[in-house]
């Protein structure tokens, strides 16, 4: 190598810096010390966390991303260091989050040798194999010179278009090969690249007619709108023409859930509102929303949607999701907030429109009057007082007991059906959870994620006593580094999401969902804050409901990392204008109304 050559892991360490990646996260092996060689190198201009299991620093990548818009690194060692992360690359590849994953694999002079830790049996070094379905796209340079089109490649497939996870799989000589007097400029490829592409004109145009001559039209919100950064434009729209907003899980926050526009969540176990205007709007205009099943009610037709008769307009950056789950009026393929835009700017040139907005008077105090109903229903959770705490009082007090600033990060089960149910997010990134692949431990590490990336807001996340036993490795990592987060254990002594299933689907065999003491049968669980006490974080326990809400304002503003173990009754579901099909298994009832039969 002549003496001014970088290596491959300088190469890719100096790109990572070029496009401004604060942190990497990641766990090291024999297969990538010559990469953390080159972060060592470099450690004054990119930060690396170590952390103790890959899966947490694919979470980590992931959260950063969802409250920054910048995407970072991970970093991971060949075998089995890399195999703990494909399960993080789902997530964020599901939910549409890119980071860039560098795994380490065997040196190319071992391939198909059988050298420790080389997946050879069927292909030579086949990590790629592996991941091929978990992630956008996966690069694997075999020689020092192919590093700096791999890595340039790999950044663009990962931020444009539909954004995801991609892969750079690095056998272990080539972290030390020559691979270039420079490192390619992201100013060159990546960062002159807009993705932000317009709609047809002409399809602008009809959504305007549809919208304007629409009687009951719902506008729907999934997380294009928030990512997408569009929740400024969706406040014009639905302001100027009166069209009430509905949110899928994912969208959520995308409108403030206190505007008198906001509809709430749709879902198996959204509310009375939200389902029940967009199951019988005449217009549906969806925005970056995927129909999965849980938005969807199982795509049975007057739960969550009727479409049709709805006639449904779709736009998504990802012409893939647009029809498919439901029929299409109209399909734009488009970014969203430039859709918006171009919609905001047709309705300038159109007359009328005050007169539209102005006969939405009755569809909207229709609503009014679901929303009523509603209320009426779910109010007397907001004041149970039992114990172990009701679960719909604890999402309650969790959610008041936070700042308008504060980012709410959830795990996976039942508490996050709760949550989605009754926080009221105000920004769209104020509850962060994941719907596509649903990992346990999203919430758990992806806090720590949260707080570096927004190290002056309150980040707390609420998390199932199943995934915080499973990951509870966090703990040490927000010792090391000094990351005041929260957490606030839903300990109900069991995976309830899962027993409730066993309950409701299945007569009540239950195995293999909670946690027993063996001789006395009791609720088993470790003292999770005493736990967090020999972690050297502050750990306390709260079994009352009126406790909850003070002990998390205590755990923010100490401006340290902190644990609650939140007694939290395990028997109860949050039911809602939808159902759930478990194909073969059966088909849950709606918690209030019933089914919508369109005339
Ligand atoms: C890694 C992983 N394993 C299994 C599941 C299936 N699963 C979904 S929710 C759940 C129960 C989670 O239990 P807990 O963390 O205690 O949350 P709870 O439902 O009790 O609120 C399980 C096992 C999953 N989503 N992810
Ligand atoms: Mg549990």
């Amino acid at each position: 190598m002549t003496k001014n050559m970088l290596d491959g892991g300088q190469v890719i360490v100096d790109y990572l810096i070029r496009e401004r990646v604060p942190y990497v996260f990641g766990l090291c092996g024999h297969g990538n010390i010559q990469f953390i060689d080159a972060l060592y190198e470099r450690s004054a201009d990119i930060k690396t966390i170590s952390v103790h299991h890959e899966t947490v620093a694919g979470f980590m990548a992931d959260v950063f991303y969802r409250v920054s818009g910048r995407p970072t690194a991970t970093f991971t060692s060949c075998g089995p260091g890399s195999a703990n992360l494909p399960i993080a690359l789902a997530n964020s590849f599901l939910d549409s989050v890119p980071f860039l994953a560098v795994t380490g694999n065997v040196p190319t002079s071992q391939f198909n040798r059988g050298a420790f830790q080389e997946l050879y049996r069927h292909y030579q070094a086949d990590f790629p194999s592996t991941v091929r379905a978990y992630c956008k796209r996966v690069f694997q340079p075999t020689r020092g010179e192919m590093v700096p089109l791999a890595i340039r490649q790999a950044w663009k497939t990962m931020v444009t278009g539909r954004p995801g996870p991609v892969v750079l799989d690095v056998p272990f000589d080539v972290f030390k090969e020559a691979a270039a007097e420079e490192t390619p400029k992201p100013e060159d490829w990546n960062a002159s690249i807009s993705c932000r592409c317009g709609a047809d004109p002409e399809g602008v145009a009809k959504v305007v007619d549809m919208l304007l001559a629409a009687e009951r039209p719902v506008i729907l919100i999934g997380q294009g709108v928030k990512y997408g950064g569009a929740d400024a434009d969706l406040l014009q729209l639905a302001e100027r023409l009166q069209i009430p907003v509905a949110c899928s899980a994912s969208g959520l926050g995308g409108i403030d859930s206190e505007h008198p526009l906001a509809l709430g969540l749709v879902a198996r176990n959204g509310a009375y509102s939200a389902n029940h205007a967009a199951r019988q709007a005449d217009v549906l205009l969806a925005l970056g929303v995927r129909f999965d099943d849980r938005t969807s009610s199982s795509w049975l037709p007057g739960y969550s949607f009727t479409i049709p008769p709805t006639r449904l307009i779709h736009v998504d950056i990802d012409p893939d999701e647009i029809a498919r789950n439901y029929p299409v009026a109209l399909g734009l393929m488009a970014d969203v907030r430039t859709f918006l835009r171009q919609v905001l700017a047709e309705l300038d040139r159109r007359k009328g429109v005050a007169d539209s907005a102005a006969a939405r008077a009755k569809w909207l105090k229709a609503i009014d009057g679901y929303r009523q109903e509603w209320a009426a229903f779910i109010a007397p959770g907001f004041t149970d007082d039992s114990r172990p705490i009701h679960p719909q009082r604890a999402a309650h007090e969790i959610d008041k007991a936070l700042s308008r600033d504060a980012i709410l990060v959830s795990d996976i089960g039942i508490h996050h059906n709760w949550l989605i149910q009754f926080c009221k997010p105000k920004r769209p990134d104020s509850l962060i959870g994941s719907m596509g692949f649903g990992p346990m431990g999203f919430g758990v590490a992806g806090v720590l994620g949260a707080k570096l990336a927004a190290p002056d807001r309150p980040c707390v996340s609420v998390v199932g006593d199943g995934a915080f036993f499973m990951h509870a490795s966090v703990l040490g990592t927000a010792v090391e580094y000094d990351i005041p987060v929260v957490w606030v254990v839903w300990n109900n002594y069991a995976y309830a999401s899962i027993r409730g299933l066993q309950r409701g689907y299945l007569g009540g065999r239950e195995l293999a969902t909670d946690f027993k003491h063996p001789q006395t049968g009791e609720p088993y669980n470790p003292d999770f804050a005493a736990m967090a006490r020999s972690a050297g974080i502050d750990g306390v326990t709260v079994d009352r409901a009126a406790d909850l809400g003070d002990a998390v304002r205590k755990a923010v503003a100490t401006g340290k990392p902190y644990l609650i173990d939140a007694k939290i009754a395990a028997d109860k579901n949050p039911g809602g204008a939808g159902v759930w099909d478990l194909p073969g298994t059966g088909r849950s009832q709606p918690a209030f109304g019933g089914r919508y039969q369109p005339n």
